[in-house]
């Protein structure tokens, strides 16, 4: 029974009861639908509706979304609650999101205990309000209000709620408040369907639209709802809802809503393996080693989790380096609203800086964000290795080198895993959880909780030259220097990844990270090189110009004045110079040849990468691409847009493209494997 119904003194109670969410699927919506007959044949004078779990509901059940919709539908049950003659109360605790927010805009009342949250936050998994929410808002809470909450998809608090007229009154106990409700003032409510649209706003509708190209590009989602609330106020209410209903279905079976839905699970799939259970160290004192950007950003997100930190700095002047960035974010996050005076001066009061590795003593896990070097990150874990418990565990922040190297001088190398944060590391969601070759169950088990603890997408990497992330991250570099090099310009090739969804495109964001630091990686990876590879060795100008990116005011563009960026032709000169030297003739690329090679290459290199057992699945590599390198979340990450293409045609245009240089573009082993197999990355399984 997922919905159980009682009845008391003429009040009739109703429980959502679908744990852990009350999510609606059909057997949900059968038992609401009968709950409304039900409280109709007893002549019941109300019915309070609430979520078993401390959860009102969140929303449709997403995994019923593959499947052909099943009756009852969500619109005419909810039609059924706001027409009935018994008027029905929201009892709102924990949250009320899409298909629960609607129930409760279906109901004569809503009350939300003072920490729940309401909202539609359907167009984040590429999909539109399909059970009313796009007519019931604007009636609700007036066009602007229903046009922010229904295209940003963001819930509100209770507060906000009911300033907003969402809901009536905010309550500790809900349930009992709406007992309390007087029967005649309650018969007074108009129900929400019979409430008059909102006038239309054509200057409201304008602005709304820019925006969302602005800032949602290329998601269809956020624009078709604007263009479903607009057309629904010139309609009368159930026409509104089924044209609503329609567009919903629609958008259901697109590729975004399916990449979305995909991406959704995949990060909630993303925890602990189940044999590490309870295996885990409970973290209350943490080491940072190491007080720069990254440093300063991993400090400050352990603090906020409540966790105690010290952070070790090699003298004075790193002392007072690692002071001003974490003054820095701690000002960025004052004024951005994200903490208030009381919070920031908790926050400082559990951090400590220091120079003495004897401060380390009582940590349970010590975190090294030292310079990229191994003979620097060896001497940090072995002073930590001497003054830390023997159960502590230690981990690196590398993001190139070698664990298995860094950690075969400890005594206790067991202990050691690499934690990959990505800058700004108080703000990305992805922590990449390196494995090395003998680190202990435990110590992967408390990187886990870590991750669990500062609400992190955690993602198992095994040891290589840039784990997934920045071993993808260096391919696809490379292909864009050899289009570069071969006919393009930076911008050119910017801009076709921005067309394809990217923020930004590889060159204005090695601007931003400095070009510096893919430089010192080039020069270490230099004596391993494969000779037979083509270097294409335009950055190394860069370097030699001193164009190191924003922080000189110029890399691949210009930022003059610390401001915006230009467009260099001094840059552009350099690709043909160099094609010049090497005797290139160059191709002209159109932005569609561009986005094909950079991607393609990404895919063949983490087609490698899953192969090699150093990702774990392809779902796990589309958490990182998205979460921690920005690639469209709409697109459902790169091995999903991988299996979107299918994979022989993948495996037919990599095969064209390793006709003009073999090494870079060998076509990868487990890609041929899956075309042959006919199956799906999402399918496959490396053969280890
Ligand atoms: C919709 O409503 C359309 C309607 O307008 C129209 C219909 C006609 N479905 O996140 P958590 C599972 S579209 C299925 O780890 P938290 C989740 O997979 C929907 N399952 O917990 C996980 O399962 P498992 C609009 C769902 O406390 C478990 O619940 N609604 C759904 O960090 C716990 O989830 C949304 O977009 C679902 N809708 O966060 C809300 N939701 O244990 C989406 C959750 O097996 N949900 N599960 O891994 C959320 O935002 C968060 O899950 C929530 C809880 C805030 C509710």
């Amino acid at each position: 029974m997922q919905v159980t119904m009682r009845s008391e003194n003429h009040i009739g109670y109703v429980t959502l009861s679908n744990p852990p969410v009350n999510a609606i699927g059909q057997v949900l919506r059968m038992g609401l639908l009968e709950a409304v007959r039900w409280a109709e044949r007893g002549r019941l004078d109300r019915v309070i509706v609430s979520g078993a779990g401390g959860v009102f509901a969140a929303g449709a059940d997403a995994k019923e979304f593959d499947a052909a919709p099943q009756e009852p539908h969500l619109p005419e049950v909810l039609n059924a609650i706001d027409e009935s003659f018994v008027p029905w109360i929201a009892a709102i605790e924990g949250v009320a999101l899409g298909g629960g927010a609607e129930i409760a805009m279906a109901c004569r009342m809503r009350i939300m205990a003072p920490g729940a949250r309401i909202g539609l936050p359907e167009v984040t998994l590429g999909v539109i309000p399909g059970a009313g929410g796009t007519a019931r808002l604007p009636r609700l809470v007036g066009l602007q209000k229903a046009v922010e909450m229904i295209t940003t998809g963001k819930p509100i608090g209770a507060q906000e709620a009911c300033s907003a007229g969402l809901v009536h009154t905010v309550e500790d106990d809900p349930i009992e408040a709406a007992f309390l409700v007087n029967s005649e003032a309650l018969g007074c409510i108009v129900p929400t369907w019979e409430y008059h649209a909102p006038a239309h706003d054509a200057d409201l509708f304008r602005m709304a639209r820019e925006n969302l190209q602005a800032k949602m590009p290329g998601q269809e989602a956020p624009v078709r709802a604007l263009a479903v609330i607009e057309a629904g106020l010139a309609l009368p209410f159930h026409a509104a809802l089924a044209h609503e209903r329609q567009v919903f279905l629609e958008l259901k079976t697109g590729s975004q809503s399916k990449a979305l839905r995909h991406l959704f699970f995949a990060q909630r799939a993303a925890k602990a393996p189940a044999h590490l259970k309870g295996a885990a160290l409970e973290v209350q004192h943490a080491v940072v080693v190491g007080g720069g950007t990254m440093g300063a950003g991993i400090a400050y997100a352990l603090v906020s989790s409540g966790v105690q930190v010290t952070i070790l700095e090699a003298d004075a002047d790193g002392l007072k380096r690692a002071e001003d960035n974490i003054g820095k974010i701690i000002a960025a996050s004052l004024s951005r609203g994200m903490i208030d005076a009381a919070r920031a001066a908790d926050l400082r009061s559990r951090l400590t800086l220091s120079t003495e590795y004897s401060q380390a003593a009582t940590a349970q896990l010590a975190i090294e964000a030292a310079f990229e070097d191994m003979a620097v990150k060896q001497e940090i874990l072995g002073k930590l290795d001497a003054v830390l418990s023997a159960d502590a565990v230690l981990a690196t922040n590398t993001s190139y080198l070698d664990l298995n190297e860094m950690a075969a001088p400890l005594m206790d190398p067991t202990r050691v895993i690499g934690l990959h944060f990505f800058a700004p590391a108080h703000i990305m969601k992805l922590l990449e959880i390196v494995q090395g070759a003998q680190s202990s169950d435990r110590a992967m088990a408390t990187g886990y909780a870590l991750a669990k603890r500062l609400g992190k997408v955690p993602v198992r990497a095994g040891v290589c030259d840039g784990f997934i992330g920045n071993r993808i991250l260096a391919r696809y570099r490379e292909a864009a220097d050899t289009v570069f090099m071969d006919g393009s310009t930076p911008w050119e090739v910017d801009d076709a990844m921005v067309e394809f969804g990217y923020a930004m495109g590889p060159y204005e964001a090695q601007d931003l990270s400095g070009l510096d630091i893919a430089y010192a990686n080039r020069q270490r990876q230099a004596a391993t090189r494969d000779p037979n590879r083509r270097y294409v060795p335009i950055a190394d100008r860069m370097i030699e110009l001193g164009k190191l990116g924003r922080k000189t005011g110029a890399g691949w563009y210009r930022y003059p004045g610390g401001g915006g960026k230009v467009e260099d032709p001094i840059v552009a000169d350099l690709a043909i110079e160099e094609a010049h030297f090497s005797g290139i003739t160059r191709t002209d690329y159109s932005s569609q040849e561009i986005r094909q090679r950079l991607v393609l290459a990404m895919i063949n290199e983490a087609a490698d990468i899953l192969d090699a057992g150093i990702a774990q699945s392809a779902g796990d590599i589309d958490l990182v691409t998205v979460f921690g390198y920005g690639f469209p979340r709409w697109r459902g990450g790169l091995m999903h847009y991988a299996d979107s293409l299918g994979v022989e045609k993948i495996v037919a245009q990599l095969e064209i493209l390793a006709q003009e240089d073999t090494v870079a573009w060998k076509v990868s082993p487990f890609l041929r494997r899956c075309a042959d197999a006919g199956q799906s990355l999402a399918e496959a399984r490396p053969m280890r």
